[in-house]
């Protein structure tokens, strides 16, 4: 329980200040300051709120990085409205669990995806938008505190269905502030906001941290590897928030321009997926930066950072941040010895109260107030925590999750498809990729392919489909998925 609600924290005094940069598609951009976001998002307050949505409500949105997500961040705080955030690559079934389990009033996209949501109102963002230039600016405001829910985000569970954390704006509030202390995120920063805003990365780590320091930001649609050296030249930012990924394709940045680049910069920060040592080392060198590392979940936002000041662990995510408090513990619930390896239990402000429609989940996950993590650690005798793997084999391409479990389980509705297993192999640029292996007759692997990219967000689809005669087994029956043959998937 925070005692900060997101509401009291965001755009306060700031009107004039100039706050936000947006690219839209054709490269044409726009400014905005804090007052014009203020007055936008009290107009969409009042469109919404015409609509019918009223406090409670869940609004989904699926849409790629542009203002109005802003706007509707803004309003969904002013309206005690939560947002149900959907990933803009998923498929029909992705969304129609989501869509199923939140039952939003409606789902705000853009023109090209209204059919892609049965059985809800999809509302055109583009419309909405015309609407809103049109309402009153006057701020129209619902009485909301910390224990206020703002977000429902989806993230997979070991049974390979989402289940929705119930994010509130006292989580969120709590986390930007650790945050904007910790990496000491003043109004004279530049922020490049290129990770997705349907993630908790992009929307609690870079959206909030801007609000609350009131940083500049600029808002592109979404990484593009080519054109990102561009951005940083630019816009000069002094601040990037990234997945692994998004540093390993800047690492094919000339050296010259690199070292320009991190000479305007302050901090690059990393996390949603390991970040390997080698990539770190390289971008010291290229960059002239030791990136900090941070670890973080869509259920507790964010965990444990490196420090700003002192030393930038490589291979390990550093120190519990400020009001969360960590522990390791071993299956029967004891403290581990330094050194020794146990699951992460967090407990702060910044974590969410649970998920929702589901008590089972919730009470499987909390424990007298802590939240068990899943995530396999280590602490040094100096306190740096080092993540060793997962209790689940979740798998991270990209940033992005993966269930194995939900791919096995459209695998095996496929025609000649008698078994599957699913396992992450290593990638140098996504860190992770899953392969798919394959019992079965006559099975064709181009068809399996297509069935799975029509059902299947692109990132889930295997990057290679092997036939094997049997998966092997324990004597119990399950699948040992460390004894599958390798495969070379040299790019
Ligand atoms: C990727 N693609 C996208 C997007 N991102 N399409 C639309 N909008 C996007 N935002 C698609 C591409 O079309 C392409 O599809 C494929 O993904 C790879 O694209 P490519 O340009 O080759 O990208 P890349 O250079 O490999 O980089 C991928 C990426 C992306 C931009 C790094 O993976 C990404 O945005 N990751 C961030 C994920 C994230 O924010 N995670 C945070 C989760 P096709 O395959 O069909 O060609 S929150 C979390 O984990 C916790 C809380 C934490 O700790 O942060
Ligand atoms: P999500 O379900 O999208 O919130 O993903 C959260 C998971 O991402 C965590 O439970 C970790 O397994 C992983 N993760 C986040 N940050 C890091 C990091 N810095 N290093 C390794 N894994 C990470």
């Amino acid at each position: 329980m925070s005692l900060l609600s997101l509401y009291d924290l965001s755009l306060v005094g700031r009107h004039d200040v100039a706050a936000l940069e947006v690219a839209d598609a054709s490269g044409v951009s726009r400014t905005f300051t804090f007052g014009d976001l203020e007055a936008r998002s009290n107009a969409w307050a009042h469109v919404l709120a015409a609509r019918g949505v009223v406090a409670g409500d869940r609004l989904a949105f699926c849409l790629p990085n542009r203002t109005a997500v802003i706007d509707l961040w803004i309003a969904a705080v002013k309206l005690a409205v939560i947002l149900v955030p959907i990933n803009v690559l998923y498929r029909g079934r992705e969304i129609g669990h989501i869509v199923g389990d939140a039952q939003p009033r409606a789902v705000v996209t853009t023109a090209d995806r209204l059919a892609d949501f049965p059985g809800v109102p999809a509302w055109d963002v583009d419309l909405l938008e015309a609407e809103a230039s049109a309402a009153p600016v006057d701020r129209r405001a619902t009485r909301s505190d910390a224990s206020t829910p703002v977000a429902l985000v989806y993230t997979s569970g070991t049974t390979g269905v989402a289940k929705g954390a119930v994010l509130t704006q006292g989580n969120f509030a709590a986390n930007a502030l650790a945050l904007v202390t910790t990496w000491e995120i003043t109004a004279a920063d530049r922020y490049l906001a290129a990770l997705p805003l349907f993630h908790v990365h992009g929307l609690g780590n870079g959206v909030q941290c801007w609000l609350v320091s009131g940083c500049h930001m600029r808002l592109v649609e979404r990484f593009e590897h080519d054109k990102a050296v561009g951005w940083f030249e630019d816009y000069a930012p002094t601040l990037f928030f990234g997945v692994p990924t998004m540093y390993v394709r800047l690492l094919e940045t000339p050296p010259d321009r690199a070292g320009a680049i991190g000479a305007r910069m302050r901090l690059f920060v990393s996390g949603s997926a390991p970040l390997p040592a080698q990539v770190l080392e390289a971008f010291a060198e290229r960059f002239g930066h030791v990136i900090l590392e941070r670890y973080g979940m869509t259920e507790t936002l964010m965990n444990v950072s490196n420090p700003l000041v002192g030393e930038r662990r490589a291979g390990t995510v550093g120190l519990p941040l400020p009001m969360t408090a960590v522990r390791i513990l071993d299956e029967s619930g004891t403290a581990v010895a330094d050194g020794e390896t146990g699951e992460l239990w967090v407990r702060g402000p910044n974590v969410c109260d649970g998920y929702w429609n589901r008590p089972d989940a919730t009470a499987a996950a909390f424990v007298e107030g802590w939240f068990r993590t899943g995530d396999l650690g280590t602490r040094a005798p100096d306190g740096y925590i080092t993540l060793q793997g997962r209790r689940s084999d979740l798998i991270i391409a990209g940033g992005f999750n993966i269930y194995p479990r939900e791919i096995e389980e459209v695998l095996t509705t496929l025609p000649g498809v008698r078994e599957a297993a699913v396992v992450g192999v290593a990638d140098p640029v996504r860190g992770e990729v899953p392969v798919a292996y394959l019992v079965g007759d006559g099975i064709d692997a181009a068809a399996v392919e297509a069935a799975l990219r029509d059902q299947l967000a692109s990132f889930k689809v295997p990057r290679a489909f092997v036939c094997v005669d049997a998966l092997p087994r324990t004597a119990l029956g399950k699948v040992q998925k460390h004894l599958l043959p390798a495969v070379d998937l040299r790019r």
